[in-house]
């Protein structure tokens, strides 16, 4: 399992903000309105309490910091506790959080105490990636490559397929793969028999994951994967618009699906 580090999370706001400009550029909306045209709702500047977990791995710096500073950027009114844990989530329920938010090592949920309804980090990234790319302004057909089928990428594909997007689906796990072409009716992508693509979305941990010769002239490749799927140097060779950022995409669909 993937963990944030610190690294991951620098510049933030920067990253949103770039983030921002390049779903505006893919779809014609910012993140926000991707979100609440996807979703069908809309934020009345919900109260967020954020709480700090100290189970497994413990905490992660800039983690709590970076949701209070995302949570503020999509207009909700946010606050980290000072304690952490379960003491920390009876300080927001006290302090009147109506949103929860709060990650150990594997599951970062948002849970909406007013009605109730709860999201998992993991299929809300998978979702609105795939969301993102499914909008892509220029994009020459309704075929997707996929990289990467599991606990992210897994629901991602399943929105394409229900979107009735032709999924070309790749994972190093054969067995992982052959569950998703059976499951979902994909068609496995052979990489040493590539095609290209104008839609790429991609969910590994690791680097350099979609090979050039499925690459076409300004594709988008929307990846929560991180570290990055493609160099620098084939994103610029190829005009490739990149979805790319470590928390505040996923952050912003977990907390539009709870509204
Ligand atoms: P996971 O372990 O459940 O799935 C990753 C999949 O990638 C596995 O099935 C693995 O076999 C496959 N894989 C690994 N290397 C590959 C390669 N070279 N080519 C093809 N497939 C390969 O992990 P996950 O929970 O789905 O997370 C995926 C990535 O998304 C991680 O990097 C995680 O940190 C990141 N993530 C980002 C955000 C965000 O907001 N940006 C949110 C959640 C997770
Ligand atoms: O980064 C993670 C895990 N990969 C789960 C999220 C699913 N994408 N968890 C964050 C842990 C945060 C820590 N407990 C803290 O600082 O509160």
């Amino acid at each position: 399992m993937a963990l944030l580090t610190p690294e991951d999370l620098k510049n933030i706001n920067r990253q949103l903000q770039e983030a921002d400009s390049a779903v505006r550029r893919v779809t014609g909306l910012d993140i926000k309105g991707v979100c609440k045209d996807f979703y069908g709702t809309t934020s009345c500047g919900e109260k967020i309490g954020i709480v700090p977990v100290t189970s497994g791995n413990g905490i992660i710096g800039n983690f709590s910091a970076s949701l209070h500073a995302i949570t503020e950027y999509f207009g909700f009114d946010s606050f980290v506790t000072n304690m952490p844990d379960v003491s920390g989530y009876y300080e927001a329920v006290r302090n009147g959080a109506q949103i929860i938010l709060m990650a150990d090592d594997n599951t970062f949920l948002a849970h909406n105490l007013k009605n109730g309804k709860i999201a998992n980090n993991q299929p809300c990234t998978g979702i609105i990636y795939a969301e993102i790319a499914s909008r892509y302004l220029k994009a020459d057909s309704k075929d997707v490559l996929a990289v990467g089928l599991g606990k992210v990428g897994f629901p991602g594909v399943a929105h394409f397929v229900h979107k009735g997007f032709r999924v070309y689906g790749y994972d190093a796990d054969r067995a992982l793969l052959e569950k998703t072409v059976f499951s979902l009716g994909i068609t496995p992508f052979d990489p040493e028999n590539p095609r290209k693509f104008s839609i790429i979305f991609e969910a590994t941990p690791c680097a350099d994951t979609i090979p050039e010769a499925a690459l076409s002239e300004n594709c988008v490749i929307s990846t929560p994967g991180i570290p990055c799927a493609i160099s620098r140097e084939l994103q610029e060779k190829y005009g490739v618009e990149l979805v790319m950022e470590p928390l505040g995409i996923g952050t912003a669909s977990m907390l539009y699906s709870v509204l």
